[in-house]
């Protein structure tokens, strides 16, 4: 196995004095004044962690698998800006294009050939992807899949799954993943219920409810939209057979299937899940590592579907900031490491150390805890039972995930701030950051067991 060897960048420890005894006194006066003028003191709500029973942790500065907060407290980052930093925090690649980038100016408003690099390169990495839009978040991805999915086949409805989070656009806001789940919010207020009923929620990989709906809405249902790997209720493994089945499926009843890879997106492979998967959908959405922490989302595929959107076709979609020169920069700039270091080897091999440590501590103690991996992405699910959707998921006792998300954050560790998320693992999270959190997280179970 080529184990490949990532520049290490420096940790953040030395950029700032690191506090002595761990407090957050800093970050709680940040988060009255923010509670004054922003909704819930933060800008998403996952980040509130609200959901572990915390204060928002206030970040002052980064680099690697390191993120320190403005009371100088240091912490091994697994959310790694949700997934977006699979070379971890600065890494020099994309701090020297930003950079130069930078020297340029920083938006026109108009096509640069960067874009057009860009465009090149991931079409040329996702195996699915003839043609591709450049958007600023995953939400305008998706959305803007659905509204050409529905444009191109002539039908209204959309398919989605229990638990799965495809940003909040108004039609994927039922029975969603992520900050839904956390806040145990079953669909979001302010959305005509004209609009809700034309999404159809189902359980994650049970193919049976899936050929139902086609039957009972026949012809009605334009796509099939799915997290290829549902990273957003946890992390559940498609069952094998569950997204051929829902390639059939789509095939035979005229309806598009839309990846939603805006996690698994060069995580999971350089050419996503599709790729892992061998699955060829026809719409791909993407965001995260595409933008390597700048706001980059894109949505492509096949030629004969995005010749739809304007101003080739009449599907309108656009976008003041698509494109952006400085995003683009920082995620042709990551994308191209991706390609050339190709670290997924090494990455799989890091999940799966953090994996086999944790089944072992679990062993141990006796911790009411089920662990779920892939290549760059784990969930410790505080349940003993499989979770294979989205109900088994719920089984999680999400107070126990709350202690244990607030023993690691003391004992240095920065886990995703709710049961209902997946922590993400670089390629930068190396031997000595490992150990270190296992440490940590025995030390969490040892009181939950
Ligand atoms: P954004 O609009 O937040 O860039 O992307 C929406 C989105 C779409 N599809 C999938 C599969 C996603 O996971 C996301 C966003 N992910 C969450 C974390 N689970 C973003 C974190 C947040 O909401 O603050």
């Amino acid at each position: 196995m080529t184990t490949t060897k990532v520049p290490e960048v420096e940790k953040a420890s030395a950029v700032l004095d690191i506090g002595t005894e761990w407090k957050l006194d800093k970050s709680e006066k940040l988060f009255e004044r923010a509670l004054k003028v922003i909704p819930g003191g933060v800008n998403s709500p996952v980040r509130s962690c609200n959901a572990v029973g915390s204060t928002p942790v206030f970040i002052a500065s980064a680099n690697g698998s390191s993120i320190l907060d403005v009371d100088g407290n240091e912490y091994i980052d697994y959310c790694c800006s949700w997934g977006a930093h699979i070379f971890g925090h600065g890494h020099p690649r994309i701090q020297e294009a930003l950079e130069y980038a930078l020297l340029n100016g920083t938006s026109y408003g108009a096509p640069t050939a960067r874009e057009v690099e860009f465009a090149e390169l991931v079409n040329k990495l996702v195996p699915s992807m003839d043609v591709v839009r450049m958007v600023s978040s995953g939400t305008e991805a998706t959305m803007s899949a659905i509204r050409l999915a529905r444009a191109f086949t002539g039908k209204k409805m959309i398919v989605k799954f229990d638990g799965c989070y495809h940003g909040h656009a108004d039609s994927f806001l039922v029975k969603a993943g992520s900050g839904l789940a956390t806040l145990g919010i079953s669909s979001s207020a302010g959305i005509p219920e004209e609009l809700t009923k034309l999404t159809v929620s189902l359980p994650y990989n049970d193919l049976a409810t899936v050929e139902k709906a086609f039957k009972e809405h026949k012809d009605k249902i334009a796509a099939i939209i799915v997290e290829p790997i549902a990273a957003n209720a946890g992390l559940i493994q498609p069952a094998p057979g569950f997204l051929e089945g829902l390639r059939e499926i789509c095939t035979k009843h005229g309806a598009l299937l839309i990846f939603d890879e805006v996690i698994t997106g060069f995580r999971v492979a350089l050419g996503g899940a599709q790729a892992k998967y061998g699955i060829k959908p026809d719409l791909t959405c993407l965001g995260k590592i595409i933008g390597g922490g700048l706001p980059v989302g894109a949505y492509g595929g096949r030629r004969d579907i995005m010749d739809r959107v304007a101003p080739v076709g009449d599907v309108y979609q656009a976008g003041t900031l698509s494109g952006n020169p400085l995003a683009v920069s920082a995620g042709l700039a990551q994308l191209r490491a991706l390609q050339e270091l190709n670290p997924y080897s090494l990455i799989e091999r890091n999940t799966q150390k953090l994996a086999d440590g944790i089944n072992a501590i679990i062993k141990k103690t006796n911790a009411p805890c089920t662990v779920v991996h892939t290549v760059g992405l784990l969930c410790i699910f505080f349940t003993k039972d499989e979770v294979t959707d989205f109900a088994s998921a719920q089984k999680s006792d999400t107070d126990r995930f709350a202690a244990f998300w607030r023993s690691l954050l003391r004992s240095g560790i920065y886990w995703p701030p709710a049961q209902f998320e997946a922590a993400f693992i670089s390629a930068v999270h190396n031997d000595a950051d490992i150990d270190f959190t296992l440490a940590a997280i025995e030390k969490a179970l040892s009181h939950q067991s």
